[in-house]
């Protein structure tokens, strides 16, 4: 099974895609914390990366999709949740071109749904947390960067809601409810 965790800025897709591996026989695929990874590497396009995702900014599709057709070569268990990506049309149709490539396809995508002021709380508390823990908070959790997140969603992520719904994959669940809640609600979806 595949599938792909949609929706904005603290939505939710890390902490559900990182509750849902845990019962799952899934791999989750998180192009934010590829990216994270590429930055602390010192090299050019890491460079590249850490100056675009600290303007709230989308990383270029050629890069992203470089990460994800990498890991697509890798282990493959029971299927992909793809956590942040694809976050424009032209990811989407790679995707969809990558998964065929394979012989699999997309089983579904989850829009998790929240609204921008509980997004904003939520940030904020996610950098707060990471300060009190004696730790370094995102260098993109802060409001001025979220504010140019969420008008990225806007412009380039939120057209993929229309084209999965075209498809028939698009599955919409509560993102404002407890984390546990929203667990129950996806794992639901996947089992039927
Ligand atoms: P991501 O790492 O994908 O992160 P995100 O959008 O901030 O959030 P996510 O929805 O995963 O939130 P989380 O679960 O952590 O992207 C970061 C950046 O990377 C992007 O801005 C972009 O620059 C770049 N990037 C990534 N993918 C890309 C792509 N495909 N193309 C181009 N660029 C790309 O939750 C946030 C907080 O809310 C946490 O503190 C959590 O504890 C809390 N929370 C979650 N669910 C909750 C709930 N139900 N109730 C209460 N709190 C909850």
């Amino acid at each position: 099974m595949n599938i792909i965790l949609l929706g904005p800025p603290g939505a939710g897709k890390g902490t559900q895609a990182g509750m849902l591996v845990k019962e799952r026989d899934m791999i989750q695929l998180s192009t934010g914390d590829m990216l994270r990874e590429a930055r602390t590497s010192g090299t050019e396009m890491g460079k590249v990366v850490a100056d675009v995702m600290d303007r709230g900014e989308l990383v270029t599709d050629e890069i992203v999709i470089g990460l994800i057709r990498e890991k697509l070569e890798g282990p493959q268990k029971g299927g992909f949740i793809f956590d942040g990506f694809p976050r424009t049309l032209a990811q989407a149709d790679a995707l969809e071109a990558l998964l065929a490539e394979m012989g699999q396809k997309l089983d579904c995508a989850i829009e998790l749904r929240v609204r921008d002021e509980v997004l904003v709380d939520r940030i904020v508390n996610r950098a707060k947390e990471a300060v009190a823990a004696g730790g370094d908070a995102r260098a993109d959790d802060n409001e001025e960067s979220l504010k140019k997140r969420l008008m990225e969603y806007y412009k380039k992520t939120s057209p993929l809601l229309g084209y999965y719904h075209a498809k028939g994959l698009l599955k919409r669940v509560d993102g404002l409810a407890s984390m546990e809640v929203v667990k129950a609600s996806i794992g639901a979806i996947l089992d039927n």
